[in-house]
């Protein structure tokens, strides 16, 4: 690349106009040059330009996949979708020396590899979940955090909005939802929630990163802050007060009243109009305080009310002791027998083994953050697995994909989060796109210590295990 360069976009359409611009806005700061994005019909001369194109003449690259062609004097880049393009891109920044992740002029000289990369996911889903109900993190901490799995190639977040301890996300017909039960958090410090105004531009950042956002409501269990807010989801009709502890599995809708199932129809009403991606989650987790007949009953009527209103439901994996409708998605975390059951229905899995993927569990016994109820996760723990032979009766074609919870109990800020979350997520993130039969795990390890650097320019404040020998 050199000053002279200009991004070119064939045909021109607004969509990839903006991805060619993404592109130009991340290169131009720390290289110095001013490339322009402009439209293009055929293949550009050959001046060190970059050429970006959408063509679906290579069926096997599905959604997601692209064809990454570096010669001496042209990168050609092509995709099936515009999803496949910004893929590609982020491997055009990994391939570029680690200081083109700064904002502002660095040395270069701005060299790339010569070569050709044809690449495409293993799976559909990649994914990572963050917890705003335990603490609340702020617009900007979501944006961070979209920023830093977009480089991953993951096409998924999922925010766990709301749990005994917060409700994070303004529902105009229950107001108080948020004024209330948006009010604390663990510990008790002063939560907060985002407007739906905040909400949609949360969704935009992603969708411009070609991820989609999957909202969560928890229930009929973690929903002490719903019951809090309005007395008349209580089957006593008393508000309890708001919870900041830890506990799991003391709260319920009161399941068998109609009020709950207006008050539900309102909520994803609410949430599906925010929602561009097929996906609602209703939680569905740890309900102990809800009899079983009382739970198989409400998980078969909600799924009719997310349906009703044109999406999937997903739910954590005890939503499979009910009737499935097609369509819905049961996501494992810790019982197996709860996520083969689901598969024995229909159902596709998400894969999020609490022993592996949780990405609140401690590193070893000397991690200060996180929980260890599940197991202690080392980086070696969490990159050397498979999806697709975890759980028998749980094959590849009944895998949806994976994604990494970060529950955010013991969590407070981004600095917190980023220990947590890297360098776990970089290796999970592989799980999903590469071939399972090229994984290693002695191989992937040298390749992650050489990736500290890029961690360092990017800001990410990662565990440094000893499992590794990082570059300085
Ligand atoms: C469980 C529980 C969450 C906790 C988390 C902590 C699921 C699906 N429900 O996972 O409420 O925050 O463990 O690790």
């Amino acid at each position: 690349m050199k000053g002279k360069s200009s991004i070119y976009v064939e045909g021109g359409s607004p969509e990839l106009m903006n991805i060619g611009q993404w592109l130009a806005d991340k290169l131009n700061p720390p290289t110095g040059f001013d490339m322009k994005v402009k439209d293009s019909k055929g293949t550009p001369g050959s001046g060190n330009n970059i050429y970006l194109s959408v063509s679906d003449n290579d069926p096997e690259l599905g959604e997601e996949g692209y064809l990454l062609n570096i010669s001496e004097k042209l990168i050609t880049l092509t995709a099936n979708k515009p999803a496949g393009l910004f893929r590609g891109i982020q491997t055009i920044r990994q391939l570029l020396p680690d200081s083109v992740e700064l904002g502002t002029a660095q040395k270069g000289p701005w060299k790339i590899s010569t070569g050709i990369i044809r690449d495409y996911p293993t799976y559909p889903f990649r994914s990572s979940m963050l917890d705003v109900s335990r603490h609340f993190f702020s617009v900007d901490d979501v944006k961070r955090y979209i920023d830093l799995i977009a480089f991953y190639k993951m096409n998924f977040m999922h925010l766990h909005l709301a749990d005994d301890q917060g409700w994070r996300i303004e529902i105009k017909s229950w107001p108080n939802l948020t004024i209330h039960g948006g009010s604390t958090q663990v510990g008790g410090g002063k939560g907060g929630f985002y407007t739906q105004e905040q909400y949609k531009d949360i969704v935009k950042y992603a969708a411009d990163r070609y991820i989609t956002i999957i909202p969560e409501i928890d229930m009929p269990g973690h929903t002490n802050a719903a019951l809090a807010s309005y007395p008349e989801l209580n089957c006593n009709n008393k508000a309890p007060a708001l919870y900041t502890k830890t506990a799991v599995g003391f709260s319920t809708l009161c399941v068998r009243k109609d009020t709950i199932y207006k008050f539900i129809d309102d909520v994803v009403r609410e949430l599906a109009a925010l929602t561009p991606g097929p996906y609602i989650h209703l939680g569905g987790d740890e309900s102990h305080a809800t009899k079983k007949d009382d739970y198989i009953f409400f998980i078969d009527t909600v799924q009719a009310i997310v349906q009703k209103h044109g999406k999937q439901m997903i739910g954590w994996e005890e939503i499979s002791q009910s009737k499935l409708k097609p369509g819905t998605v049961v996501q494992y975390w810790s019982n197996a027998e709860h996520a083969i059951t689901g598969v024995k229905k229909g159902a596709k899995i998400i894969m999020s083994p609490a022993t592996k993927v949780y990405l609140d569990m401690k590193y070893d016994s000397t991690t200060k953050l996180g929980q260890d109820w599940a197991a202690r996760i080392e980086i070696d723990s969490a990159y050397n697995w498979k999806l697709s032979t975890r759980v028998p009766g749980i094959a590849r074609e009944n895998i949806l994909g994976v994604e990494a919870p970060l529950w955010s109990e013991t969590v407070t800020n981004m600095d917190e989060i980023e220990y947590l979350v890297f360098p776990r997520l970089v290796g999970i993130a592989e799980l999903g796109w590469s071939p399972e039969a090229t994984r290693s795990w002695d191989e992937y390890k040298v390749r992650l210590g050489k990736h500290a650097p890029r961690m360092k320019v990017l800001g990410i404040d990662y565990y440094q295990s000893k499992q590794i020998t990082w570059t300085e």
